[in-house]
């Protein structure tokens, strides 16, 4: 097939394209470097040395005889996305190509309005593209699992059936979603189903869980081709966190009670499930939702198993419990149905003690570039516009 992944410099982006040009498909890159750019105004930086992407290019295309197509540029910027479906003429498009962190979206307004912006125009752009260049191109979005919120009930995939006054319907599953960028994913799930609905375009909307990890086989290939691995407050995920805090002697930062309960999976089955979308592409009008985790946590068993594997590899491991910067529910209901990947063919790499020992491992491979000043939360929802400075933390609740 030919794919273009959208966001193929980011962290999925970039190991789902060197994946899915292994397999054989003939794949495209777009990215305007702007998550590097992030890194800047944050003054953060991956803790894997990751290289400029065009020499990740040029060394994956060295070992492997396959070339990966560049396109760089902004997908906020119709004349570019056109272009790339023009040029390209992807069977399908896999769209990373967006702002992804919540405490990014909720600095201040000007960063809650950037990533609303930069998210919800992007995919109307490459909406009306694929409409007007290649209508029968299947679109495969990144969606996320905040999008439903922790409501009382069984979360289903992206439909739900009601029963009101007497009448049946099948509508879109409610949202309540935690975060500006959080309700992004929303405002371009609705816009997908509509661009569906009326141009008749095939769009699957994969609601991905947590990713943790760093190695896949393809970028294990070489030290070049090594993925991000981001741990700082604003843009590193909670497990990934934790396997540095560890490594690093730090206490891990549970926020609130711990009692937040998410889907997670493993960067190397978020590859598996694009691929398995590719393959099965979406008939032509219909929008799917796929929910994408393998397995459900709560940040507080994420600690204890990162606690109990750091003490195995002899670290101390602390747990810390800080004050919640977030507005979120921290011991809820939590039963999100996940069965349709794994139904067309996904076998999940489950988080286990010797995977933990790997990923903690990593994290102490590269423990010399870590900066312990970002471990700490500055970005507080309840804050308008948050100043984010060095070395000050919110209080520490209480420490084990
Ligand atoms: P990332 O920040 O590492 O990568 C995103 C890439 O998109 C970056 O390389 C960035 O430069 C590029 N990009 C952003 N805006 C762009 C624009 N306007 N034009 C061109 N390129 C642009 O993020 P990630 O962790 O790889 O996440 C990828 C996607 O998966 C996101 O849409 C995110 O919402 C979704 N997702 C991620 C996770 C996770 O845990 N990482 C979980 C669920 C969903
Ligand atoms: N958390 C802690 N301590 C930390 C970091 C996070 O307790 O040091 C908690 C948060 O309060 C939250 C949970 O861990 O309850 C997850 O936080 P996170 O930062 O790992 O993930 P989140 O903000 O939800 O965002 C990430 C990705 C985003 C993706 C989302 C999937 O950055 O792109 O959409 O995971 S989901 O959560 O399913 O919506």
């Amino acid at each position: 097939m030919r794919i273009a992944v959208l966001g193929g410099d980011g962290y999925c982006g970039w190991a789902t394209a060197l994946y899915l040009s292994e397999k054989g498909h003939t794949v495209a890159i777009a990215d305007n470097y702007a998550r590097r750019q992030w890194d800047h105004e944050l003054g953060v930086q991956t803790l894997t040395p990751i290289r400029t992407l065009a020499e990740r290019l040029r060394v994956w295309e060295d070992l492997t005889g396959r070339e990966i197509k560049l396109f760089v540029g902004d997908v906020t910027d119709y004349d570019f996305v056109a272009s790339l479906i023009r040029d390209f003429e992807p069977d399908a498009v896999v769209h990373f190509a967006e702002q992804r962190s919540a405490p990014y979206s909720m600095i201040d307004r000007k960063h809650a309005v950037f990533t609303q912006i930069n998210n919800v125009e992007g995919t109307l752009n490459l909406l009306f593209a694929l409409r007007e260049f290649a209508p029968d191109c299947h679109l495969v979005k990144l969606g996320t699992m905040g999008q439903y919120g922790t409501p009382n009930i069984d979360i289903e995939e992206g439909y739900i059936a009601i029963e009101h006054n007497g009448r049946r319907d099948v509508l879109p599953y409610p949202k309540q979603p935690g975060s500006f960028y959080h309700l992004s994913k929303v405002h371009d799930s609705h816009n997908i189903m509509f661009a569906c609905k009326i141009w008749g375009l095939r769009a699957t909307d994969l609601n991905q869980g947590v990713v943790y990890g760093t190695v896949t086989k393809e970028t294990s290939f070489d030290e070049a081709l090594i993925n991000r691995f981001d741990y700082d407050e604003v843009f590193g995920t909670v497990l990934n966190r934790f396997c540095i805090q560890a490594a690093m002697g730090h206490p891990l930062t549970v926020y609130g009670n711990g009692g937040q309960t998410r889907g997670f999976l493993d960067i190397r089955d978020t590859i598996r499930c694009i691929e398995i979308a590719c393959l099965n592409p979406a008939a032509r009008g219909e929008c799917r939702v796929y929910n994408q985790f393998t397995e459900q946590f709560s940040v507080l068993d994420l600690a204890h198993m990162v606690q109990k594997a750091g003490q195995k590899l002899g670290l101390t491991v602390e747990v810390e419990h800080l004050d919640n910067p977030r507005v979120e529910a921290q011991g809820h209901y939590y039963n999100a149905k996940h069965s349709k990947l794994t139904d067309l063919g996904l076998q999940p790499h489950l988080l286990s003690d010797s995977l933990l020992d790997s990923l903690i491992n990593i994290a102490m491979k590269y423990s010399d570039r870590a900066d312990t000043s970002v471990f700490l939360p500055q970005v507080n929802w309840r804050n308008a516009s948050n100043h984010r400075e060095r070395r000050r933390p919110t209080a520490v609740v209480a420490t084990y």
